[in-house]
């Protein structure tokens, strides 16, 4: 009977202990209860003002984040993409989609500064280690013959809470496909030779 009491607070305290400070040294935001909740931003994508052609003027797109957040940590982040506007010229585009370190819009997009990077590592693919990417990098999407671009990511890296939070950073959407650091230039692994910034938002909280 001793020896099974003993057992059994063991086991209380080890649940409460999970229960209370399970997040291993990952503080919850002030005012977030122990339970599992999601957390939701957005994003309204406009056109780059400091943009002088005209065929990218018309874009206009949402992108919505949300994560599960627990005490334990947090989920993978999902990422909804939904743009219209880019010319509807019958080809299928991929474009560099990133989170740009600021929210500054001032000067339109290019006020963004480069792709959030807290970690100063190289450019990369989102599938690649966090030693071998940006936070920012979320890679490509495509852009359909009509001129939308429709897609669901889900990023294992990049989070809506915590210290490196892309909360009140910038997206970026950009006219050329990101290399994904694995081009011949330099270039690549700070860009991925993504080109200009046809549009971006600052990501807000929902
Ligand atoms: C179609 O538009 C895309 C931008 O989405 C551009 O990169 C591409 O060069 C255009 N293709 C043609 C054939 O004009
Ligand atoms: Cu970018
Ligand atoms: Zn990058």
């Amino acid at each position: 009977m001793a020896v099974w009491r003993g057992f059994e607070c063991l086991f209380i305290f080890v649940s409460l202990f999970a229960l209370c400070c399970g997040q291993w040294g990952w503080r919850l935001p002030p005012g977030y209860a122990c339970v599992e909740r999601p957390v939701q931003a957005i994003c309204r994508l406009r056109p780059n003002p400091t943009l002088m052609s005209s065929e990218y003027r018309d874009i206009q797109g949402i992108v919505i984040f949300t994560q599960r957040i627990t005490c334990f940590g947090h989920y993978s982040l999902q990422v909804k993409i939904n743009i219209a506007g880019l010319p509807a010229n019958g080809t299928w585009d991929y474009h560099g989609i990133h989170v740009h370190e600021s929210g500054d819009m001032s000067r339109g997009c290019e006020s963004m500064g480069p792709h959030y990077n807290p970690y100063g590592t190289a450019h990369g693919s989102p599938r690649d280690p966090e030693s071998r990417r940006h936070v920012g990098d979320f890679g490509n999407v495509v852009k359909d013959p009509f001129g939308n671009i429709q897609g669901a990511l889900f990023d294992n890296i990049a989070s809506l809470v915590g210290r490196t939070s892309i909360l009140r950073r910038g997206v970026v959407l950009h006219e050329m496909q990101d290399d994904l650091g694995r081009g011949i230039n330099r270039e690549s692994l700070r860009t991925g030779n993504a080109g200009r910034r046809l549009a971006c938002c600052v990501i807000e909280p929902l």
